[in-house]
This record gives C-alpha cells, sequence and structure tokens, in this order.
C-alpha cells in the first residue's frame, strides 16, 4: 500500500523534524507556518536566542543526518556554572566526563538546518500559513490565512499532524469537536532575556575585569564559554548560555507578584536598582541592560496537560502543542524530538490504520511527557535554591559515592533524564527508588562517612536493576 500524503501544522523545531523523517520515509508532506521563511533575506538577524541540546535531542537529529551540519554551530556545557551571591563562581559537572555534556545551540539556526533538512528530503513548506480553524469529517478541512496576500486558503487532507506550539490552533479546533480535557497550570513566574555581548562588542570603557587579558589572547566570550552560567537567588534566579559569536543569553527568570516580581520591578530604575543588589557582576556584564530590559517582553510558564492527543485517526497532537512544559531541565524540544521519532517510526509501519496509531503514540508518549512536565517543575526549586540545607547537602554527597561505586545501576535522575534515551517516566521511577534509599541510609547521619556502605551496596543491588 502507497504512503498517504500527510499534512503538519508548524513548521518549528519539533514540525521541521518530522516532516524531515516523515519525508525521509516516502510519505508526501506538506507543511505550514505561520511565520515567513527565516531563510530570507532581511529575517536571518535578530535576536540570537538559544537553548540546551541533550542525547534525546541529538538522538533526533542524528537520524535527520544533521549532526554535523548542526553541532559544527554548538558549544559544549561541561556544567553549571553557579555564580554566588559574594561573587564567588564554581563549575559543577553535569556529567562524569566529557562524554557527557549538553549543548547550546541558536534556536534560529537549528530551526534553518531543520527547515533545509525537511525541504532535502522532499517536504513542502507553506510560510504566512496560519491555521485558523479546521473542522473534520473522514479527514480534515485547515482553513489558514496568509499575512502577505491576505486571503484565506483551504487545504484538504486525510489527517492533521499539530506541531504548533503552546498555543495550538489545531488543538482548539479538535477540543471544539471532542473535549481534550485540557488544563493548564501556570508557574506564577514569568521570564525575560538580556544579552552579554561577545568582548569585541563591549563598548570601550565597559569591558569586564579581567576581559582585557581574555581578549588580548583572542578570547571572545567575557565569562567561561564551555558552562551554563546559574545565578540562583532562592525565588529567582538568571541563567546564561553561550552563543557561537561570542554572545551570551542571559535569561531572569522571576515571580509575576509578590516582592520583588515582574509586578514590582515595574522601572528601568527599579530594574536596575534589582540587579545591582542580587546581580551587580552580571549587570556589570550587560552593557545594554535598559535597552533590553524595556524592548523584550516578559515571557509566560506553563505546564500544559491535556487528557487526549488525537481525534481518532483525523488529528494528533505533539511537541509543545501536547504537552508544554516549564523550561527548567531543558527538555522540551529534546522531549519533542523524540516524539517526531516515535511518530515518524509508527507512521511507517502502521499507516493503514491511524486510529490505532494515534492511540498508540499516546499511549507510549504521554506518561513520559507527563514525567518530564513533573520533574522540569522539580528542578525549578533545585536550580534556584543556592542554600541547601545540609541533609540535602549529605544526601547529594552520597548520592555521588553511590553512583561511583554502582555505575551503569544507581544513575543520577539528571543523567538518566540528560545522557540516555530510557524513557523519562522509567527515569522518573528509579530516581524516587535511588531518593527513598538516600533517605533511609542519610536519616540521622551527620557525615556521609557514618554512613554504612556495606548496607548502601547490598541495598542498591537489591532495589536496583543494572541499565542496558
Ligand atoms: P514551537 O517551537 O513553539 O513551534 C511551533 C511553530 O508553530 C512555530 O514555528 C510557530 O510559528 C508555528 N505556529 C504556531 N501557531 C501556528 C498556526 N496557527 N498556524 C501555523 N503555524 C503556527 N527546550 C529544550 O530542549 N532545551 C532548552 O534549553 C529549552 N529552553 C527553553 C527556554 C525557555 C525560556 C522556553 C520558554 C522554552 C525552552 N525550551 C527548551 C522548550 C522549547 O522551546 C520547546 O519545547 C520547543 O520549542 C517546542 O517545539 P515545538 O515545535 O513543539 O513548538
Ligand atoms: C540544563 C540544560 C532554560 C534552562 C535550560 C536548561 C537547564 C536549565 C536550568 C534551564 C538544567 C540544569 N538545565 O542545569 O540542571 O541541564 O538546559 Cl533554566
Amino acid at each position: 500500500m502507497g504512503k498517504p500524503e500527510t499534512t503538519v501544522v508548524g513548521g518549528g523545531l519539533v514540525g521541521a523534524l518530522l516532516a524531515t523523517l516523515l519525508a525521509q520515509r516516502g510519505f508526501g508532506v506538506d507543511i505550514f507556518e505561520r511565520r515567513p521563511d527565516p531563510r530570507e533575506a532581511g529575517y536571518a538577524g535578530g535576536r540570537s536566542i538559544n537553548l540546551a541540546l541533550a542525547e534525546r535531542g541529538l538522538h533526533g537529529l542524528r537520524l535527520a543526518g544533521l549532526t554535523d551540519e548542526v553541532m559544527r554551530l554548538a558549544i559544549m556545557m561541561r556544567g553549571r556554572m553557579v555564580h554566588r551571591p559574594d561573587g564567588h563562581a564554581e563549575l559543577l559537572r553535569y556529567g562524569r566526563d566529557d562524554s557527557e555534556v549538553i549543548w547550546s545551540l541558536s534556536r534560529g539556526r537549528l530551526n534553518v538546518a531543520l527547515i533545509d533538512a525537511a525541504e532535502r528530503a522532499g517536504a513542502r513548506f507553506h510560510f504566512n500559513r496560519r491555521l485558523e480553524s479546521a473542522t473534520f469529517d473522514d479527514g480534515a478541512t485547515l482553513r489558514f490565512h496568509d499575512d502577505v496576500d491576505g486571503g484565506t486558503h483551504e487545504h484538504r487532507a486525510a489527517f492533521a499532524l499539530g506541531a504548533d506550539g503552546a498555543g495550538s490552533a489545531l488543538r482548539a479546533a479538535m477540543n471544539a469537536v471532542r473535549p481534550l480535557g485540557e488544563r493548564i497550570e501556570e508557574l506564577g513566574h514569568g521570564y525575560k532575556e538580556l544579552e552579554i555581548p561577545a568582548l569585541a562588542d563591549f563598548p570601550a570603557g565597559l569591558l569586564p575585569a579581567g576581559a582585557a587579558e581574555a581578549f588580548a589572547r583572542g578570547g571572545r566570550f567575557a565569562i567561561e564559554r564551555n558552562a551554563l552560567h546559574i545565578w540562583p537567588r532562592g525565588n529567582y534566579m538568571c541563567i546564561a548560555l553561550p552563543n557561537a559569536e561570542g554572545s551570551f543569553t542571559v535569561t531572569l527568570f522571576l515571580p509575576s507578584q509578590g516582592d520583588p516580581s515582574f509586578a514590582t520591578v515595574d522601572t528601568l530604575a527599579k530594574a536596575r536598582a534589582f540587579f545591582e543588589r542580587d546581580f551587580p557582576d552580571l549587570l556589570s556584564l550587560v552593557p545594554d541592560f535598559d535597552a533590553d530590559y524595556a524592548a523584550n517582553p516578559v515571557g509566560v510558564l506553563a505546564t500544559l496537560y491535556l487528557d487526549r492527543w488525537h481525534l481518532d485517526g483525523r488529528a494528533l497532537l505533539l511537541g509543545d502543542a501536547a504537552h508544554a512544559i516549564v523550561p527548567f531541565h531543558g527538555q522540551g524540544m529534546n522531549c519533542g524530538f523524540e516524539d517526531a521519532v516515535e511518530l515518524a517510526e509508527l507512521l511507517d509501519a502502521h499507516h493503514d490504520d491511524l486510529a490505532w496509531t494515534f492511540a498508540e503514540f499516546e499511549r507510549r508518549r504521554r506518561p513520559n511527557a507527563e514525567a518530564i512536565a513533573r520533574m522540569a517543575l522539580e528542578n525549578y526549586v533545585e536550580m534556584r535554591d543556592s542554600v541547601a540545607d545540609a541533609g540535602f547537602l549529605l544526601r547529594r554527597e552520597l548520592g555521588r559515592r553511590l553512583a561511583e561505586r554502582h555505575p551503569g545501576r544507581f544513575v543520577p535522575r539528571y543523567s538518566m533524564v540528560t545522557f540516555t534515551r530510557m524513557p523519562y517516566a522509567q527515569a522518573f521511577a528509579r530516581g524516587a527508588i535511588q531518593d527513598t534509599l538516600l533517605h533511609e541510609l542519610a536519616a540521622g547521619k551527620s557525615h556521609v562517612d557514618d554512613v554504612d556502605l556495606a548496607r548502601a551496596d547490598a541495598l542498591v543491588t537489591e532495589r536496583l536493576t543494572p541499565l542496558a
């Protein structure tokens, strides 16, 4: 049986990867994107926003044949560089060595690479086409508004795949036919982006301390290049990820209400005073602070839960459209890429029964999406708390020792999520077993040397199977 024509809504990171994987498997692919073609002149520039790529996302790029092209532009991040309130900074490695690292990538460039790959594989892009409404009969009728010609264009599809992001229009259309059980939980914190320029772009006289020497040696980066920088401050924090050009994109995460919050830090003077108090070292690295703070909007953060991801065999959601999460584990795109891989493989094998295929996709992916949603929320608390309590520090140190004594068996949850492709739900479950173990072993102890390691070893082998 020949492969059906497919229709993808949304040409962002997940939609473009899915289009590539489907086209490579011989499916016809039409993909509709509301924005203009990012490759066209005059559009490519703009702010550089970046994100962290880990093993799950890397695997998707490998299957698309994109690793060489994309990884040439990636910056390795070995660990978190934690900047304390006193200005002292310390690098905490993510993994055991440089085989366990993550990568900072430009969102825009990654999207362009994915669009190019999809087109090379035969996918047909339709830019400037914003899905407005959809109706479903034996297939789907999609109505798009074209912002360039001002017209409305109809597209008949056997079925629609929705990769149109957290505010998915396809989801809204599906929900109108049969409720998907949508629940959106706002975090109550927002974010704002700022920029640390490359050293060459600092205004004369404002070069940060120590930078003149680095600059003289040919360095481009104002702070350590190969790290994800974090300034944790209790209820809020800043992070910075490196860009290939030598700049860093800084993101401030701050409550929406209370003090301090985006509601109280509501003028440039207050924003500057807030940074002078809590992030003075960072402020000195952001020469365009006022302009950045005024120009860049506050983004909202929320988790999206759905009971159903599909409408029979007529429409299916994936990526953020199905399960937007908070960004604190750096896994939203990584998880969406796993969706794209799983869906392309399922469709390849079972396109003759779409209702089954969509239900099966949901059955496989939804527990994993729920697990990473929860772990991402938990990571925010762990991230921004610079002053963890003594019990937490003891358990963390004990966890390190057990991981060393039992490689491939006691594996930190962060590592299972970031450096392996084991299902997120399994990483969550194993993490819970390990955490219980640490609590039991450390109870009543004040130093890690007081822990009975023979007992610890016995419990680890009893409760945890070796990873494949
Ligand atoms: P999107 O990237 O949102 O793409 C959706 C596409 O659909 C867009 O191109 C949009 O223009 C298009 N579209 C929308 N509506 C329509 C319509 N009606 N018609 C046609 N087209 C439409 N993830 C990581 O893995 N690592 C990170 O480090 C990381 N950091 C993050 C930091 C922040 C501050 C945030 C907010 C998120 C972060 N994420 C990260 C998550 C990541 O950005 C998302 O999970 C990822 O972009 C989801 O991809 P997507 O293709 O599903 O959705
Ligand atoms: C990563 C890599 C936006 C963002 C992206 C990330 C991470 C964090 C904190 C944030 C988690 C970590 N992390 O360092 O534990 O690993 O992607 Cl805020």
